[in-house]
């Protein structure tokens, strides 16, 4: 099995609202702002999350938001990468996320996956990873 571990978790961009243009938090209860922190899924399954460790009222100013990280996934698996917004009264609501399978993505084991995803929900995600052979 060839796999590779993710260490560091790098977001040069997310989206500011909600797809709707809406804040992502209420107003009435605060700061507008996302409270931001990412999670991992394995095919479909969760492998990781740091709410613990998430940015809360984050800003464009504060780009980029990074944690060093120590996940272990496989390269033929198919690898989702979520931005969160940590929420107190309700369900943490999904900003955004990015899919893709190492060796099909990056066949050439590059030390830097850019993730992106372009559109009504704008994000780009950077990972620095290590491989296995
Ligand atoms: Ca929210
Ligand atoms: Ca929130």
């Amino acid at each position: 099995m060839t796999a590779l571990t993710i260490k560091k978790i790098i977001v040069h961009r997310y989206p500011q609202t909600r797809p709707d243009g809406g804040d992502w938090d209420s107003r009435l209860l605060g700061n507008p702002n996302p409270d931001i922190y990412v999670a991992v899924y394995e095919n479909k399954v969760k492998i990781f999350d740091n709410p613990d460790r998430r940015f809360d009222n984050a800003t464009p100013q504060q780009l980029p938001f990074a944690w060093d990280v120590d996940v272990r996934i496989r390269s033929s698996a198919e690898i989702t990468v979520q931005l969160m917004d940590y929420d107190v009264f309700n369900a943490d609501e999904l900003m955004a996320g990015c899919i893709f399978t190492p060796e099909k993505h990056f066949p050439h084991r590059p030390e830097v996956l850019t993730l992106k995803n372009i559109g009504s929900s704008p994000v780009e995600i950077e990972l620095r990873v290590e491989w296995e052979n």
